[in-house]
């Protein structure tokens, strides 16, 4: 017989074909948006789940599955994993990293380009049919070349930042991390290493890109936003909950910053409902990773370790790997 498994949300049908190749598969291609009480009921007899980001593992589902083998995420990100408790459970959890990383580094160019240029601003305006003509003042925007490049999380997605700020638009590079890299690293990606309270006072454009973690939660708060400069902007493309929005929201409409650009929300789908009325933010729903090839390599690679690790017992990029050895 077939191990079981659950595709928590709608998934690519090429995907589904290479996945019934080896397991007896239930989808959810109408794509709803299980609770976790009806999660765990669909879970039942399911040996694996592939899952998206939004679907919360933690003890209690862990104790309503125990036939639970295996939670592969096509997500980077595996905030939504209770980590400690699915090892205590024997679950190992995957990841998909590696495969989004350029492209999520090209949303947050293209994301803070926007927001230092004030792009959506402008097109609102223009299609609101309010451009009379050209004025020597108009949506004057922050310089992007030549300036300095904040990052604060400095792992594949900011090194990739990082690059195209400094070698594509001779941006100076700053960046700090929980811990130092190496000088090859740094040297490649023209960073240099600087402490948190220099990097929010010294940045013209702030890009977050730190995995969340309770001690990340609202790393960028009312505080360290009236650090940064009035002139400086704010790029979030890692996890809702690091930028206390509400204080954001304060903060730019008081113009203590200049502007904002966020791809990701505490609670989202839910956007704090002052950034909505405020115009020197840009908003875009989490689509950091969302391009065809990238989206593709992430669900195969959540399909290749349920295969990996539930026929082969070779996972490709476990989290938790001493549950592979238990
Ligand atoms: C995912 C992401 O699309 O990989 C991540 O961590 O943030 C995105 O690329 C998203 O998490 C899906 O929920």
């Amino acid at each position: 017989m077939l191990p079981k498994i659950l595709i928590a949300r709608a998934i690519f049908p090429e995907v589904i074909a290479k996945l019934a190749q080896h397991f007896e598969v239930t989808t959810n291609q109408d794509d709803v948006l299980w609770s976790q009480p009806e999660l765990i009921v669909k879970l039942a007899g399911m040996q694996g789940v592939f899952t998206t980001g939004g679907e919360r593992i933690d003890a209690t589902l862990l104790a309503a599955c125990p036939q639970l083998r295996i939670c592969a995420n096509m997500a980077v990100g595996y905030n939504n994993f209770d980590l400690d408790a699915m090892s205590a459970a024997g679950v190992l959890g995957t990841n998909a990293p590696d495969v989004l990383t350029d492209t999520t580094a090209d949303l947050g160019f293209a994301l803070l380009m926007a927001t230092a240029r004030r792009m959506a601003e402008a097109e609102r305006f223009l299609r609101a049919g309010l451009w009379s003509g050209w004025r020597f003042d108009s949506f004057i925007g922050a310089e992007i070349h030549g300036s300095t490049l904040g990052i604060l999380g400095m792992g594949r997605i900011g090194q990739g930042l990082a690059r195209r700020g400094a070698h594509g638009f001779g941006m100076k590079v700053i960046y700090h991390n929980r811990s130092r890299l190496d000088a090859a690293i740094e040297a490649d990606c023209r960073a240099s290493y600087v402490g948190k309270e220099e990097l929010l006072r010294s940045a013209d454009h702030l890009v977050l890109v730190l995995p969340y973690s309770a001690a990340a939660h609202h790393a960028i708060g009312a505080l360290e936003l009236a650090q940064m400069k009035p002139t400086a902007t704010l790029v979030n493309i890692a996890r809702g909950g690091i930028v206390d929005d509400a204080a954001l929201a304060q903060a730019l409409r008081k113009r203590t910053i200049a502007a904002a650009g966020l791809d990701v929300f505490e609670g989202e789908p839910k956007v704090h409902p002052d950034l909505l009325t405020l115009p020197n933010v840009v908003l875009t729903p989490h689509i950091g990773s969302a391009t065809l090839p990238t989206r593709l390599a992430m669900a195969n690679l959540a399909a290749d370790n349920l295969i990996g690790y539930l026929v082969h017992k070779k996972p490709l990029t476990p989290l938790n790997p001493a549950v592979l050895s238990a």
